[in-house]
């Protein structure tokens, strides 16, 4: 990937093979740098700048992706080992719900000796995955675990206790385990048996990585990424109502990965009118569980004929209100998909549906649309995240939507505040994510 540039230019040659891996080039906003040839598979797809503390950065090799987020070099082998459990846990991404993601990297002498992640709900946990890979080499080694170990007899026994019957001599994990389901306790269990028991590098990462788990359990109500494609001049149709396509192939192909790892994916009725979409995700990896379909439609006027309720193989919820005519809804339901009555009032309950969606496991939410329902969520405060595609066009029109309809801000103090967290290339768009800035 090249920025071409224009005055003086900085020139890092990161593409000869064996090369040793660039640090992250800081430089003032404005100055212009020229990045050659970075080896993209390492930063899946994109050279990203961020704006921390005024700053941009461009990631060069050396920096790891973990779930978008940029972990520093490891400095150190802890840190070196725990960066391999969170890439491992990645491994997961989309298969786990309502699990969390967790890797698991065991080192004896020096050496990895067992390595595993939760590659699916129910499945083994990822400590246990390593701890069988290592054998007897696991005993006096040290156990690298993104998340605390838990403690409780859940679909499988407490890793906590496996552990110690491996006689593991140290464990070290990124971040603690919230979910109040579970009896918690893992690292305080370890203690008491004399496995020393440390937390950390890498926190802040671990987090993030699971941020729709650690969000939920607590609260009980999904995570919600707005995602949108917009154009330059911040509109995501023409004045026509015309919305394909914005953006690029890429920013597509990256809200199909972004369907696959969600546990459903929202849109509202007037998007179904209007574009009639499948809402199932077309990736190349090999399928992932299909996210849940939702329709929120408070009176039900989905026509049967939609293709997401014909075609798919994926469920469907088409989320209306008690006042919808039980003709229209007993219609639906005769196509397969369940109706999820949230609020008797003229529009869906949205903070009831999403409680009604985490009774069915899910964590995740993709809200894809419309303007009318992302303003609706906006203004319940629902929104956690915010992805923005914006491709380099210009739209223009008085007439043409942005992204949230509805009254909107009078004053600039009724702002909805969110914090910027990474503006990365994708394709000849701009990807913007931003995080709900929960004040006041
Ligand atoms: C996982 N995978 O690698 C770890 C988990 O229903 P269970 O028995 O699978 O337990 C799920 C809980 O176990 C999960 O919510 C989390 O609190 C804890 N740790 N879970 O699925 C793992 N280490
Ligand atoms: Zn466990």
């Amino acid at each position: 990937m090249e920025f071409p540039t224009g005055g003086i230019a900085r020139e890092l040659d990161t593409s000869r093979p064996g090369a040793s891996p660039g640090p992250t080039v800081k430089v003032r906003m404005g100055e212009d740098v020229w990045v050659r040839n970075v080896r993209a598979g390492e930063f899946s797809r994109c050279v990203l700048i961020s704006l921390e503390s005024g700053r941009m950065e461009f990631v060069l090799p050396g920096d790891k992706l973990i779930h978008e987020m940029k972990a520093p070099e490891p400095k150190t082998d802890d840190e070196r080992y725990m960066l391999r459990a969170l890439e491992i846990a990645e491994r997961g991404r989309g298969r786990t719900s309502p699990n969390p993601l967790v890797g698991a990297v065991i080192v004896k002498d020096g050496e990895i000796v067992g390595e595993g992640y939760h590659a699916y709900a129910g499945g083994p946990h990822a400590e246990i995955s390593a701890l069988e890979e290592a054998g007897p080499k696991a005993r006096d080694s040290v156990l690298y675990v993104t998340l605390e170990p838990c403690n409780h007899y859940g679909k499988t026994p407490p890793c906590a206790r496996r552990i110690v019957e491996e006689r593991v001599r140290r464990v070290i994990y990124a971040t603690e385990d919230t979910n109040p389901d579970v009896k918690g306790g893992g690292a305080e269990f370890l203690r008491k048996a004399r496995v020393e028991v440390l937390r950390g590098p890498y926190s802040q990462i671990a987090k993030r990585q699971n941020e729709s788990y650690f969000k939920s359990v607590v609260t009980g109500i999904p995570f919600v990424t707005l995602k949108m494609g917009l154009s330059l001049d911040g509109k995501v149709a023409t004045w026509a109502g015309k919305s394909k396509w914005i953006t690029s192939d890429e920013s597509r192909r990256e809200v199909q990965r972004m369907r696959a790892a969600s546990d459903a994916v929202v849109v509202g009725i007037g998007t179904v009118l209007s574009d009639d979409p499948l809402l199932i995700p077309r990736t190349d990896d090999a399928p992932a569980k299909k996210p849940l379909r939702v329709i929120v439609d408070s009176n039900c006027r989905i026509p049967p004929s939609s293709k997401v309720l014909n075609q798919g193989d994926a469920p469907t919820v088409v989320a209306v209100t008690e006042l919808s005519p039980p003709k229209r809804t007993r219609e639906i339901e005769k196509r397969g998909a369940e109706i999820i009555y949230a609020g008797v009032g003229e529009k869906v309950d949205l903070k009831a549906l999403l409680g009604a969606l985490a009774s069915r496991g899910v964590r995740s939410v993709l809200l894809e649309g419309g303007p009318t329902l992302a303003s609706s969520f906006l203004k319940e405060r629902l929104i956690d995240k915010i992805v923005f595609f914006t491709a380099p066009i210009v739209l223009g029109g008085r007439k043409a939507l942005g992204p949230f309809e509805g009254e909107g801000a009078k004053e600039i103090e009724d702002a909805y505040r969110f914090r910027i967290d990474t503006v990365a290339a994708s394709g000849n768009d701009l990807k913007l994510i931003a995080y709900y800035e929960n004040v006041g």
